[in-house]
């Protein structure tokens, strides 16, 4: 097939699922051209079937904001017609989808059909889509895609729940590629890290609001006061002077160290003993499953689609949202005991294995077919 990748190629999950999607795609032979505004990413490298079309958005002296919308759609179109694409798969409702379906009119007059299908991933339904700014647009354009995804369940619900969607949504669930995400032989890091064979807590994210990361602080806090522990912020955001501070204010900074953003996530996750994701909202937590397939239990909150992924008291525990008090105790039943925590660990990475990319890469390309098909 040739597909049409759209998406955010940004460090987000969504633009990271998107870009490791269209790599394995390619990798099975399929070609498989990303439309976005710079490279994403993890797309740092040559492959044959991989294509890159960037949207430059031209400024003009009357714009008080870029039409990237219209400089999207306009390319997509130019992609199809002279790529001859099969299907478009975009990612992230705002502003994708709609493009998406402009490009797919346009096309209609040169007599070309392109199909698309909608990954909504989250923050486009639980955030951004539910206003009203957008709230109109999302509804048309999910209820136009030719084919409608989402990341979990819970996210399905929520999308049904809020918005007048008159299209069937499959749930297709985030997934792991093993070959980059294992346990990495790099104790001469953990020994840096924990000098004295502390435990190593990591928690990482973009440090947005709805990643509650002073709560991270606040677990990690009570757990240091029972457990000898070390906790390790990867990623970098808003939020980030708050917790700094809040490790100031607490006095634990000695024990904590913010490592900005960082491309090898695999190799930091191979020295740590637990993940804390204590979110507002996560409609999968690709996240906590990257640090699961490098055997990493996870103390995540039970938001969102979060309990599709985290088996409560086999991979880790869930609590609720913002309870640290119980995140903590959770935590400590987990890392106090040297058999129990490599139980855990052992189950966090069985527990991956249910998403590895291996499974799930056939779900899309089935779906992708059957869309084709019923074109
Ligand atoms: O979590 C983020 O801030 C990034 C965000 C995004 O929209 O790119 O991630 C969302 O999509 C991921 C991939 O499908 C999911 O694993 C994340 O749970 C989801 N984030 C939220 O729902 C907050």
């Amino acid at each position: 097939m040739k597909i049409g990748i759209v998406c955010y190629p940004t460090f987000g999950g969504s633009g990271v699922v998107a870009t490791e999607l269209g790599k394995a795609l390619a990798d099975e032979g399929h070609q498989v051209h990303f439309i976005t505004y710079s490279q994403p990413a993890r797309l740092d490298f040559f492959s044959a079937n991989l294509f890159y079309h960037e949207v430059s958005v031209r400024d003009y002296p009357l714009f008080d904001y870029a039409p990237y919308e219209s400089a999207l759609a306009s390319k997509l179109v130019d992609v199809v017609r002279f790529e001859k694409l099969d299907i478009l798969h975009v990612h992230y409702a705002i502003p994708h989808a709609s493009a998406a379906f402009m490009a797919k009119q346009i096309l209609e007059t040169y007599g070309i059909y392109i199909p698309f299908v909608t990954t909504l991933h989250g923050t486009d339904i639980t955030l951004v889509g539910k206003d009203p700014t957008y709230k109109p647009v999302v509804t048309f354009s999910i209820n136009k895609s030719d084919g409608v995804t989402t990341v979990s369940q819970n996210l399905k619900e929520d999308t049904e729940a809020h918005f007048d969607i008159t299209n069937e949504i499959k749930v297709i669930p985030n997934f792991i590629d093993f070959k980059r995400f294992s346990l990495k032989p790099k104790d001469h890091f953990k020994k840096a890290i924990a000098p004295n064979n502390e435990r190593i807590l990591i928690h990482t994210s973009n440090f947005r609001k709805v990643k509650r990361t002073q709560d991270v602080v606040l677990t990690f806090e009570k757990i240091q006061k029972t457990i000898p522990s070390k906790l390790l912020m990867v990623g970098d955001g808003p939020e980030r002077v708050y917790c700094e501070q809040l490790c100031r204010d607490l006095g634990i900074c000695e024990h904590v160290r913010f490592l900005g953003k960082q491309d090898a996530i695999e190799e930091i996750l191979s020295v740590s003993d637990l993940f804390l994701m204590p979110s507002e909202s996560e409609s999968f937590g690709l996240a906590a499953l990257e640090a699961m397939a490098c055997k990493v239990p996870a103390i995540t909150s039970n938001a969102g689609g979060l309990p599709e992924l985290n088996v409560d008291g086999f991979c880790g525990f869930m609590s609720n949202v913002g309870d640290v008090n119980d995140m903590a105790a959770k935590g400590i039943q987990i890392l106090e005991n040297d058999e129990v925590l490599q139980q855990f660990k052992e189950n966090a990475f069985i527990r991956a294995q249910d998403f590895d990319l291996k499974k799930i890469l056939p779900i899309y390309v089935d779906y992708y077919s059957q869309i084709i098909e019923e074109a």
